[in-house]
């Protein structure tokens, strides 16, 4: 599970809200590297490239009620919860229509139930507080928390699971476990395993090694509703694949590895299982993705009013 690129995904089923949002997700994201390459937006940007399905898997195991905790690879998270790819562009590019008024950039989002922190780490004790409070006052709400695999050398982690735990709180933490934490391999940082760690602490874990979205929400339904039930949190863990670069430009992988990621990303292995169906959204959200881009860079700067 830890080592980079060690799972073998399949991919398969995905109905068209499904399609749709993973392409529009892949395209999204492409478009910003594409962006940053033209000198186009400034800042930093991480893109969740390869790991799209799983906030689009688990949007559907999730309700408006929660509250939903998304990463510094976050657009994925944010775009699974709210269709609105014009506003998150015009956050990263600081232009009219900005979800924040353009002042937390790909980082930082907070949208009624959802907010993103680029802070490793800084969400599980506040998602900790937020599932205490559901716990007492939206009995069946719960919080849930985006986090990678190197963020299990936060402090922070171990803090907050062992309060969710002693106190049974309504947390799902899905890590997702690209086996690297920017240039360093999981193998070369992480001692014992993401599942060991949790169950020290009474947590119950659960590993998903496909990327196949109807295998992976049968798999959760349960375990999620056991959570919204009252009987204690949960760690899922992805074994995922990043498929480009930690930022822009940055990848010190080997190619091996990085031909690896590819060969099990869900875009190629979807698309092989239904060729004409994918081709089609594919080409549909590429050119909605394009049209947005071309709006959203024509828009007049944004600004923020406190
Ligand atoms: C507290 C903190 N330390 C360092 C960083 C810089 N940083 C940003 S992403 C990252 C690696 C994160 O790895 P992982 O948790 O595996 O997530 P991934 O990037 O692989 O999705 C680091 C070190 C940070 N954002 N926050
Ligand atoms: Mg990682």
């Amino acid at each position: 599970m830890t080592e980079t690129g060690a799972a073998v995904l399949s991919a398969r089923r995905a109905d068209d809200d499904d399609l749709a949002l993973l392409l529009l997700i892949r395209h999204f994201e492409l478009a910003l590297l594409d962006l940053f390459g033209r000198g186009e937006l400034n800042g930093t940007t991480h893109t969740c490239l390869g790991q799209e399905y799983v906030p689009v898997a688990l949007r559907r195991l999730l309700t408006g009620a929660d509250h939903v905790f998304g990463n510094h690879r976050g657009h994925g998270h944010y775009l699974a919860r709210f269709d609105d790819p014009a506003g998150l562009l015009a956050e990263i590019m600081g232009r009219e229509g900005a979800v924040c008024g353009g002042v937390g950039g790909s980082q930082h989002i907070l949208r009624d139930r959802y907010v993103s922190t680029g802070v490793q780490g800084e969400s599980l004790p506040v998602a900790a507080g937020v599932a205490l409070h559901l716990k007492r006052t939206e009995p069946g709400a719960l919080a849930c928390v985006f986090i990678g695999d190197g963020t299990w050398g936060e402090g922070a982690v171990y803090e907050a699971l062992n309060l969710v735990s002693l106190w049974r709180l309504p947390l799902l933490v899905i890590v997702e476990n690209n086996g690297i934490a920017q240039s360093t391999p999981t193998t070369r940082q992480m001692a014992g395993t993401v599942r060991a760690r949790a169950e020290a602490f009474g947590v119950r874990h659960h590993g998903v090694e496909t990327s196949d979205l109807a295998t992976i929400r049968d798999e959760l339904a349960p375990l999620v509703a056991a959570v919204r039930a009252g009987e204690g949190p949960l760690v899922v863990e992805f074994a995922t694949h990043r498929i480009g670069p930690h930022s822009k430009g940055d990848d010190t992988r080997d190619p091996e590895t990085v031909r690896r990621a590819r060969d099990n990303d869900w875009y190629r292995l979807y698309g092989e299982a239904d060729p004409e169906r994918f081709e089609r959204a594919d080409q549909a959200q590429r050119a909605r993705v394009d049209a947005i881009v071309r709006e959203v860079s024509a828009r007049p700067p944004s600004r923020w009013r406190p």
